[in-house]
């Protein structure tokens, strides 16, 4: 369960149907041109946010059955309606998913303890592991020390994805737990995470940049942290054009480029404009994706 997972990029057709195809191509090109370790399904990069119940289990089964055992799966399952949330559990353990994934509640302003009955209530129904997804921009959901200690307690929760850029937090984490996984969520921090010990990370631009993540994990795994800082430099240059040109709609235009049919966003976001087509084909070219 450790190295570089890819939050899979799913394709949707103009109605926001999802294209088969196109998925299935998308996970190919993760596993074979971006040698990635795994695949966090369903995250924030999948648009689950968006999609139907049926959807999602169409996604879980489609890349269950493209992947056919090559790469690790975490299954994101978290939602705001538990019973989903256990009914997405369950179907993604029964096909096999290597753990669970779940975003902390949101929206509603959750105590602790309800947040911490959500986690040992689908693990109870699943029997499954558990990452936690701790995203703290996006849930207004920031967890301390102390409860990280408690939910750490459930031999169940394996890990975490932290997606914060609080380095002290994270140090106090991987000090207390050297035997829970830790993936490091900001791309464009990947190497900051990869110093502090973090055992792998889970990001959005692995899907079309996963070979230049790698190099840096790779160079800070073997202590050449100065040749790993120039290649994130050349990386953040990348994703700060990405971000400037939208982020899901320009990662789902790359792979567009590069021949596969990444279809485009879900509403209610927008597609990616097209005057900006020919800025995304200058990236490709530029960083050589
Ligand atoms: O699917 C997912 O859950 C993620 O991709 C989470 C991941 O932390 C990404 N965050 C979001 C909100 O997309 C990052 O990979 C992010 O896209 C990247 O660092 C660019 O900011």
């Amino acid at each position: 369960m450790k190295g570089l997972f890819s939050a899979l990029l799913v394709p949707f057709d103009e109605n926001g149907q999802i294209i088969e195809q196109g998925l299935r191509d998308v996970v190919r090109f993760n596993i074979d041109v971006q040698q990635i370790d795994g695949l966090y399904v369903n995250g924030s990069s999948g648009e689950n946010f968006l999609l139907s119940t049926e959807q999602k289990k169409q996604i879980f089964q489609i890349v269950s059955d493209e992947n056919k055992g090559k790469v690790k799966l975490i299954a994101q399952v978290g939602s705001l309606n538990l019973n989903e949330a256990i009914e997405l559990g369950k179907y993604a353990t029964e096909l096999g998913y290597d753990s669970l994934s779940a975003v902390t509640p949101f929206y509603y302003k959750f105590t602790f303890q309800e947040i911490k009955a959500y986690y040992e209530t689908i693990i109870r129904e699943t029997g499954n592991d558990m990452i936690i997804y701790a995203i703290p921009a996006l849930t207004g959901v920031s967890m301390s020390m102390a409860q990280f200690d408690e939910l750490f307690q459930n031999e169940k929760i394996i890990g975490v994805k932290y997606t914060d850029g609080n380095f002290f937090l994270l140090e106090r984490l991987r000090k207390q737990y050297p035997n829970k996984l830790i993936y490091s969520g900001f791309d464009e921090m990947l190497i900051y995470g990869a110093i502090s010990g973090v055992d792998g990370a889970i990001g959005s631009t692995y899907n079309v940049n996963g070979k230049q993540a790698k190099q840096i994990w790779d160079l800070c795994q073997t202590g050449k942290v100065a040749e790993a800082y120039e290649v994130q430099h050349k990386t953040n240059d990348l994703i700060e054009k990405i971000l400037e040109l939208g982020l899901y709609q320009t990662l789902k235009e790359i792979l567009n480029v590069k021949g596969i049919q990444a279809g485009t966003v879900k509403q209610p976001m927008s597609s990616l404009d097209p005057a900006k087509k020919d800025a995304v084909k200058h990236l490709v070219e530029k960083y050589e994706l």
